[in-house]
């Protein structure tokens, strides 16, 4: 990753182009993580896994994808690790590995083994597609789901709509990097920032009209949805579903009657605000500690993407998309 620098260490190793892959020492051989990838294709084939002392392990329709999840991820859940080892991440490793696959020029690692920085490589998105075809392979291996398996006779969605423009633009943000360069102790600290030039959206809400017979908890879920493929032929919803982003999901609490749910994009439970400066945090604690007071909470969650990703870039000329609302029981 060329201009991505260690803090000490230097530059991040480049892979070069048309690599053909080789055997990383220390890490795998290529030859005995295809044998891996088979041992898992065999699983999901076969429908059992078998654990270390040969028994076999069901994956039975609902609890089946955590099992999948547990042989294919660097997992202490894994039933059996020395036979089905951990694709995912050793696949990172070797990716990121490959520059200097036998430690001649003792390189630092690649991107693609640290998760701050393992966007920055391409190959991140082909090994994710790659991973999760392994797990739709297992998905398609299911009998669908019936109508009384997602029925909720409770509610009728009746209205969707979205107020504000759905809108993406590139800002300027400045990023506080004070706590991110070495100083002196005895000179104190000036401000430190940089700009970045970053995506982002404009905030919008959902407004979803649903009628309900009795009060109850309720799940609700938002995907967004490709419409057209790039030949603009609108895609069926079998070849859609593959593209859709889970925009949100939620509990709310429905009455008898018409309820309006209003929830805002930034509420999102699949995003996270930008991270609390560090600067600001001095503050609040110093505060905190000359009041008496508790310190405000930031990021109680720390997983999710990005709150300004929440959109897709999109074009110019605007990008069609679906909004698929499901609601079911919050039991
Ligand atoms: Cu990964």
């Amino acid at each position: 990753a060329p201009h991505t620098t260690y803090r000490y260490g230097g530059e991040f190793p480049s892979r070069p182009d048309n690599k053909i892959f080789e055997d990383v020492d220390g890490v795998a051989r290529i030859r005995d993580m295809k044998i891996m990838e088979s041992r898992i294709h065999d699983a999901i084939d076969l429908g059992y896994i078998v654990d270390s002392n040969g028994k076999h392990i069901n994956l039975c329709n609902s609890c089946g994808i955590d099992k999948i999840g547990n042989i294919m991820e660097s997992s202490t859940y894994s039933p059996n690790e020395q036979y089905y080892g951990s694709l995912h991440n050793t696949a990172h490793v070797m990716l990121g590995r490959q520059a200097d696959p036998h430690g001649k020029f003792d390189m630092p690692p690649g991107v693609m083994e640290h998760f701050e920085t393992s966007t920055r490589d391409p190959s991140f998105f082909r090994l994710h597609k790659y991973m999760n075809n392994i797990f739709k392979k297992y998905k398609n291996t299911l009998s669908p789901y019936t109508v009384e398996d997602l029925a909720y006779p409770n509610v009728e969605i009746t209205d969707i709509k979205v107020d504000g423009e759905l809108v993406t633009f590139f800002e300027d943000f400045e990023f506080d990097l004070v706590n991110a360069i070495d100083d002196t102790e005895t000179i104190a600290d000036v401000p430190i920032t940089t700009v970045v030039h970053r995506l982002n959206h404009k905030e919008f809400s959902y407004n979803i009209g649903v009628k309900a017979n009795a009060d109850e908890t309720a799940t609700v879920r938002m995907f967004m949805c490709p419409k057209y493929d790039s030949n603009h032929v609108e895609y069926t919803l079998d070849e859609a579903r593959w593209g859709c982003i889970q925009v949100d999901k939620f509990w709310t609490e429905l009455h008898a009657g018409d309820n309006t749910i209003v929830r805002k994009s930034s509420a999102s439970s699949v995003t996270i605000p930008d991270r609390t400066p560090f600067a600001t945090l001095i503050k609040e604690a110093d505060e905190a500690v000359e009041f008496g007071s508790a310190m405000p909470k930031h990021n109680a969650r720390a997983c999710g993407l990005p709150q300004r990703l929440l959109l897709p870039k999109g074009t110019v000329e605007g990008l069609d998309f679906e909004l698929f609302v499901s609601i079911t029981s919050g039991d």
